[in-house]
């Protein structure tokens, strides 16, 4: 350890610990821009500089490391000075008007000018823009005139997510962020994980707004415009309005979605529960049929395909991996193609009349949504996908102040959903749900009978990459909807399921890599893989701040939606189970099943 004096403070730290780490200790705020608590520092843009005694230049402080005692003091004259002086810079560089940017009140740079005290443009302004802004992809768009060339998206796309599809080219007053060959985003490896965006600082990345269009669908009275709403959202929205990380608003939200005018308000969740049951399903007939029957064309383990920046990430880096993939649709776009197909018919609209209209935490369920295979009602399934952010901006357009709302419920029959479906929302939570599903009915007991209560703990945390493992003991009356599946399931008795969980595309090619060499996740029979650090909570659609703190927090609020449930496992849910024998008829992976709710990859 090494004692540090910051401001007059006293504060002893391991050394190596940087000075912006020891000040935060010490209860010293420090102003930071290219810094982010994810990230590796970068000590680029110097508004986090300091004095350090015996130092003749300022000191850069998220990239100082302490390992000696110092003495450092952050407010003196010539630091505020130099720190007005950066931000003159910058504002000199960034053109933009905040009235019209989509991250006015919610900028770094933006509160850094206030904080400093800016009144002027002291270096003049940038008045035409420079760049093109790009809009290629559908999902992210890039207007690089606002960028100030902090590199935290690089930093994200190469270190945190392993993507490396940003990179900075040219040198001072000629660097830019910009992509192999300076190409269009959508024609480079982006995965549209959107990772960037949450930790841009400005507005020099969004997500491609939707919100124009489904306002458009909303007031033509021809259209029944419906909505699903996924589960990271409800524990994250309340954060544009003023609430706290975590605070859950599900039921305000459902009420500001009907007073926008959504004709039916829907959980995502319902179609969480579904996907296990069709991927529970898929799990066994593979097991059975790779360990039973020695199928050599039968991969193991199985991977989890609801999270699409992943899917878009095998099929991009791994596409020799692709058969490891479960076929199941992503809860999304089952909800898409049984509201184009079942619900019209149950309502009697013309699926041609019908928008269905996802709330996400996500930009890749964009790019989901706009799959060309992601047409099975005959139509596209889902038509929009907006972000936690655009529907919060939405909201308030409609002058809305959702937490003042009376709470109303999801409306039926895809209202009713279980707490499996609420943890798909958090790192885990789908291996989770999936276990609670396999083990009730394969041993028929249940899971508390493993585990002292439905949460499977192992499963839980922010650790990059995990694995459990569940032995089955005595197999059990198997329940009717599923006995079609396979002759006989005794060769399961005693079996022990070994399953993994990965988050953040880092940790899912080590993962990847690790099966390919033969280690321990090679032996795993189901892997769960979700793009974004955290799962859905921590999504790219998410509101801004999102980070360590922020992700624990939303954590929270989803295993408590959960253990606040009154029916907890998929395979519970009835409104599932009369829709297998209402309109699937042929049950789990049968061939309904099959038509609307599996889909295939592309390498
Ligand atoms: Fe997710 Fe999913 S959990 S992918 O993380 O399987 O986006 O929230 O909606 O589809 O249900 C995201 C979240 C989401 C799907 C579900």
């Amino acid at each position: 350890p090494v004692t540090a004096t910051i401001d007059g403070v006293e504060v002893t730290v391991p050394t190596g610990t940087t000075i912006l780490a020891a000040a935060e200790k010490a209860g010293v705020r420090i102003p930071t821009l290219c810094h982010h608590a994810d990230l590796s520092p970068a000590g680029v843009c110097r508004v986090c500089v300091v004095e350090v005694e015996g130092s003749r230049a300022l000191q850069a402080s998220c990239a100082y490391p302490i390992t000696h005692p110092i003495k450092v003091n952050t407010t003196t004259k010539a630091v505020r000075k130099a720190r007005r002086h950066i931000i003159d810079l910058m504002l000199a560089n960034h053109h933009g008007d905040c009235f019209t940017c989509k991250r006015n009140n919610n900028c770094e740079l933006q509160s850094l000018a206030q904080e400093y005290g800016v009144d002027s443009f002291r270096f003049g302004r940038t008045t035409q823009p420079k760049y093109e802004i790009d809009r290629s992809s559908g999902t992210i768009v890039r207007d690089m005139n606002k960028c100030v060339l902090c590199r935290r998206c690089v930093r994200t796309c190469s270190e945190l997510q392993e993507v490396g599809c940003l990179t900075i080219d040219g040198r001072g007053t000629q660097s830019k962020i910009s992509t192999f060959a300076d190409k269009a985003l959508a024609s480079v490896i982006c995965i549209s994980c959107g990772q960037c965006i949450n930790r841009c600082p400005t507005g020099a990345l969004s997500e491609a707004d939707q919100t124009d269009e489904v306002w458009t669908l909303l007031d033509d009275p021809t259209k029944h415009v419906v909505i699903q709403t996924a589960p990271a959202p409800r524990a994250a929205i309340g954060e544009c309005f003023g609430l706290e990380p975590g605070t859950p608003v599900t039921f305000e939200m459902n009420s500001a979605l009907r007073r926008i005018g959504f004709d039916g308000v829907f959980d995502t969740n319902f179609s969480a529960d579904l996907t296990i049951i069709e991927e529970g399903t898929e799990l066994i007939l593979r097991l059975y049929k790779a360990l039973v029957k020695k199928d050599p064309s039968v991969m193991l383990p199985m991977f989890t395909s609801c999270s699409p920046g992943w899917v878009k990430y095998i099929e991009h880096f791994n596409p020799d991996m692709l058969a490891h993939l479960s076929t199941a649709k992503s809860p999304q776009q089952m909800f898409g193609a049984l509201i184009k197909t079942y619900y019209a018919q149950k309502k009697g609209i013309d699926p041609k009349d019908l928008v269905v209209v996802s709330l996400m935490p996500c930009t890749a369920k964009k790019f989901e949504a706009n799959r060309p295979e992601m047409v099975s009602s005959g139509y596209r399934d889902v038509d929009y996908a907006l972000t936690t952010r655009e529907l919060a901006k939405m909201v308030k357009e409609a002058g809305i102040d959702l937490p003042k709302l009376p709470k109303s419920e999801f409306d039926p029959p895809f209202g009713s959903a279980t707490g499996s479906g609420v943890i798909f929302g958090a790192t885990g939570g789908v291996m989770e749900a999936a276990i609670r599903t396999v083990i009730e009915l394969v041993t028929g007991k249940t899971v508390e009978n493993f585990y002292d209560h439905a949460d499977i703990v192992p499963l839980r945390g922010f650790e990059g990459a995990r694995m459990a493992e569940l032995t089955i003991g005595e197999v059990g009356a198997v329940p009717d909807i599923l006995k079609h599946l396979v002759p006989d399931w005794n060769w399961l008795k005693g079996a022990t399921l070994k399953v993994g969980v990965a988050h953040g595309t880092a940790n899912a090619r080590e993962v990847l890599e690790d099966i390919k060499a033969g280690g321990p996740f090679s032996q795993c029979h189901f892997i769960e893989f979700m793009a974004c650090p955290g799962g859905c909570l921590g999504g790219g659609g998410q509101p801004i701040p999102t980070n360590a703190e922020v992700r624990a927090a939303r954590a929270r609020a989803i295993y408590q939606e959960d253990s606040d449930a009154p029916v907890r496992k998929s395979h519970e849910n009835a409104a599932v189970l009369q829709l297998y024998s209402d309109f699937l008829l042929g049950g789990p992976g049968g061939h309904e099943a099959h038509q609307l709710l599996h889909t295939h990859y592309t390498p």
